[in-house]
């Protein structure tokens, strides 16, 4: 299939966010396909409007060791520990983008302090990115992410710290787990973040009945795949209902098809990323969605993406 471009037939896919324009709502997830600038490139050049890069912090990170990864049917742990080769190193890559592909790239990054979050904001907006992508959520190192995105407050300071160090726009990825994504997403907005990416794994783990053993070395891991698009839903869902245009919202979590991009995009996504599913259907995934989401468009008498945006019926607002 050819890579689809902005207009397709009458139906305009392209998104503004957060001043950026973006040719479809698709990005590419941060951590899969994104180690090198090749695997990035590749990626776009099939269809995807944008990339976020794995993510990065500082100092180099190596990341837990095998097994870091449990295939199940409907699901896939991970416990990849944030392995990455440090911002300067990783700079190569994003040059290699840059040269070869004209459309945004997204650099996520994560530390162990809030001024450490704040310098790699720093360091990756010198590299040439269009905006930062806070991790303040994943759930597979102590002291390296989920903490700082659990408390409303915590949450805010961080952005606030880093929007500032970062002069670019800044969006926050938000967790699961917890009893009121609100109150998190309400802080990020506080704090200045340009867009909130709902949102990231959920701890979880796996046990081989043979060994005994947890099949994970590192015991928990996140869960992604289908098994967590009704949860990352319901959090867009929630989050749009009560922040409305106020702020955009990314929806993550379990989409393979474009039917399930169009399920966000009804709950109240303006973009959404694919993660899981690329690694299982490669590139050519992008150009799928791209053309499923354009027919249900023209079939369903939408011509925009801020349209059919957030028109779920049926629900109290
Ligand atoms: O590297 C990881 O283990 C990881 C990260 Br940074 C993340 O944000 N989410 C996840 O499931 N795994």
């Amino acid at each position: 299939m050819e890579p689809p471009s902005e207009k397709m037939g009458q139906i305009d896919l392209s998104v503004d966010m957060a001043g950026i324009h973006f040719e479809n709502p698709f990005m590419l997830a941060s951590g899969i396909l994104d180690e090198t600038g090749g695997s990035m490139v590749d990626i776009a050049e099939h269809g995807a409007s944008s990339v976020v890069t794995k993510s990065l912090s500082l100092e180099p990170r190596k990341g837990h060791p095998n097994p870091c990864i449990v295939e199940m049917e409907w699901c896939v742990l991970n416990a990849m520990g944030l392995p990455n080769p440090g911002i300067a190193e990783y700079g190569k890559e994003v040059k290699e983008y840059r040269e070869k592909v004209k459309k945004p790239i997204i650099a996520s990054v994560f530390g162990s302090s809030i001024e450490e979050y704040a310098g790699a904001a720093a360091a990756v907006r010198r590299l040439g990115v269009d905006a930062v992508e806070i991790n303040g959520s994943c759930p597979n190192a102590a002291g390296l992410g989920l903490q700082f995105g659990q408390d409303p407050d915590v949450v805010r300071e961080l952005v606030k710290e880093v929007k500032g160090a970062a002069g670019i726009p800044v969006l926050f990825k938000l967790t699961p787990e917890t009893g009121d994504i609100l109150s998190l997403a309400e802080g990020a907005k506080q704090g200045g973040a340009d867009g909130l990416v709902a949102v990231n794994t959920m701890r979880s783990m796996a046990v081989d009945i043979s060994t005994r053993r947890p099949l994970l070395t590192n015991v928990y891991g996140g869960l992604s795949g289908p098994a967590l698009k009704p949860i990352g839903l319901r959090c867009v869902h929630e989050i749009y209902t009560e922040l409305g245009d106020g702020i955009p919202i990314i929806g993550v979590g379990g989409i393979t098809t474009w039917e399930d991009a169009v399920e966000y995009l009804l709950a109240g996504a303006l973009m959404v990323q694919i993660g899981t599913a690329v690694s299982y259907h490669g590139p050519s995934l992008f150009a799928d969605l791209c053309s499923g989401l354009a027919t249900y468009m023209e079939e369903s008498g939408y011509s925009r993406i801020e349209d059919l945006r957030g028109s779920l019926r049926g629900c109290s607002r």
